[in-house]
């Protein structure tokens, strides 16, 4: 069967990390122990990808330019595909992601403006061709979604950023989303916790039976 890819993308504060958690408690009730379920972030996946989390999210006094943000996101990637992604993938597991390639086009392509095809080249690089097979998109309106972040605690240095950019990195997922229909869902995450959790229910049910996990579970 191949291990899956389901990446979780949107917006700041759309509910990413809280329904990664319960989608995860889902799979593994459904498909018991067959089946590894693993979670995962970017950045920040792995041992290096926490040290470049830290470079890219905490505030420092040397502004970081936007080549240079680029650049550090794809290296983070690199080391997360080499090093956690494809190893298990390989053990056939399904590996939940927190953000991914379409983070990159959304925030340093639409929101900062540097040129899609380098960004998508740089992708190519990074995950040498690997794919998400789902996409699960947090349609949040992004003054709901700031707001929530910043209940949550100190905001980080993106998170800082003015309205306009996070405006465009939400076009950015929106026009996404139109043009990569065959992988990407939707889902309205200005819902309370649990309706979005039961959309995205639905769409890893349909996920899992039309790639042969109801031989697995009990899944109808
Ligand atoms: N980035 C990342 C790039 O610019 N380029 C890239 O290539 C990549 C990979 C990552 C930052 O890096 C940028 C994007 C980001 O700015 P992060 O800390 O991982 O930083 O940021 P986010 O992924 O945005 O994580 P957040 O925690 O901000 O948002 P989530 O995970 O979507 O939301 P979550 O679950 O933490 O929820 C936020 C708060 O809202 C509540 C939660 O309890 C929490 O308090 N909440 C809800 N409240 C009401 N209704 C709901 N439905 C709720 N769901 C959650």
């Amino acid at each position: 069967m191949g291990g899956k890819l389901i990446v979780f993308e949107g917006v700041e504060g759309g509910g990413k990390t809280t329904q990664i958690e319960l989608a995860k408690a889902w799979l593994c009730s459904r498909l018991g122990e067959k089946v590894p379920v693993v979670v995962t972030r970017e950045p920040g996946g792995t041992g290096l990808g926490k040290k470049i989390r830290q470079l890219l999210l905490e505030e420092e006094e040397e502004r970081i330019g936007d080549r240079a943000e680029l650049l550090l996101y794809a290296a983070d990637r690199a080391q997360h595909v080499s090093d956690f992604l494809q190893p298990w993938l390989d053990k056939n597991a399904l590996v939940l992601c927190d953000r991914y390639t379409d983070s990159t086009i959304a925030y340093q392509g639409y929101g900062r403006g540097i040129d899609l095809n380098l960004i998508r080249q740089l992708n190519e690089i990074a995950t040498g061709g690997l794919k998400s097979d789902l996409t699960i998109w947090f349609d949040v309106e992004v003054e709901i979604g700031l707001s929530r972040a910043k209940k949550r605690g100190a905001s980080d240095r993106i998170e800082q950023t003015e309205i306009a950019f996070h405006r465009r990195v939400q076009q950015g997922f929106a026009e996404l989303a139109a043009t990569s229909k065959s992988r990407f869902v939707r889902v309205d995450a200005n819902l309370p916790v649990n309706q979005v959790q039961q959309q995205i229910q639905l769409f890893l049910q349909e996920f899992l039976f039309t790639h042969g996990y109801s031989e697995i579970s009990a899944i109808s």
